[in-house]
């Protein structure tokens, strides 16, 4: 059984944008840990069987990542739950994990189940639109919510979410101290687009998720992996 534990760096694929045969097997030959099957619109059961079956062809462990209850489908090794503790809107919270849970509940393999604290930081993102984020945090906020994840809920990942921007690497190392003294994975994923800013990034959290810039500069967006693991 795959365990996020042992990652250092992901790329996530947005079922919804086009990838060529080409720059697919770069990205899943890359040596990175793992692929995330996610994205925040246009998610259809087709585009996600569709990305699914194709990076099922490489030996790396494939991820979805739970947006809505519709695009579930069998397949995948794990199951990232997102639950964005942030959110002023409890079907993010737990609501819709609920519905899910009374419709699903019995079909699914809870060891293939792994809940992500999402924090989102980035007001302006998709996510932070759709689940109702709009306050804008700093250091001490963002540390609350590392806290709140990691020692009190203590979650088995935090997801510290810049989504499309560079997040602070002061806000991002704080919250990185706080999860160091918990078995809480720290994930972190927003505007990573060079090495630089991978092993920047990859010096806090545990684990370095690059989404966007496969799309926009595959050349760089490769070099993140090296730039994070030995
Ligand atoms: C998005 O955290 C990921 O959910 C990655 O963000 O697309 O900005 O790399 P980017």
């Amino acid at each position: 059984m795959y365990d996020v534990r042992d990652w250092r760096h992901v790329f996530k694929l947005d079922p919804n944008k086009d990838i060529d045969d080409d720059l697919l097997e770069r990205v899943c030959e890359s040596g990175t840990d793992a692929i995330v099957v996610g994205g925040s619109d246009g998610v259809t059961i087709d585009n996600v069987l569709d990305l699914m079956v194709r990076v099922r062809r490489f030996p790396l462990p494939c991820v979805l990542e739970v947006s809505t209850v519709e695009t579930v489908t069998p397949g995948f090794d794990l199951y990232f739950i997102p639950t964005v503790l942030n959110s002023t809107n409890s079907k993010w919270i737990t609501g819709l994990h609920f519905e899910a849970m009374r419709e699903y509940g019995e079909l699914m393999n809870p060891d293939e189940l792994v809940v992500e604290g999402y924090c989102i930081a980035n007001t302006e993102c998709k996510a932070a639109q759709l689940t109702g984020v709009s306050q804008k945090m700093d250091k001490e906020d963002v540390a609350a919510y590392a806290r709140l994840a990691g020692h009190l809920l203590k979650l088995p990942v935090f997801y510290l979410e810049y989504s499309g921007v560079y997040g602070d690497p002061k806000v991002v190392q704080k919250a990185a101290d706080i999860l160091s003294e918990t078995k809480t994975t720290f994930v972190y994923g927003g505007g990573i687009q060079t090495a630089e800013q991978a092993k920047e990034m990859g010096k806090y959290a545990d684990v370095i998720v690059v989404g966007n810039a496969v799309y926009d500069f595959p050349e760089e967006a490769l070099k993140t992996v090296a730039a994070v693991k030995k």
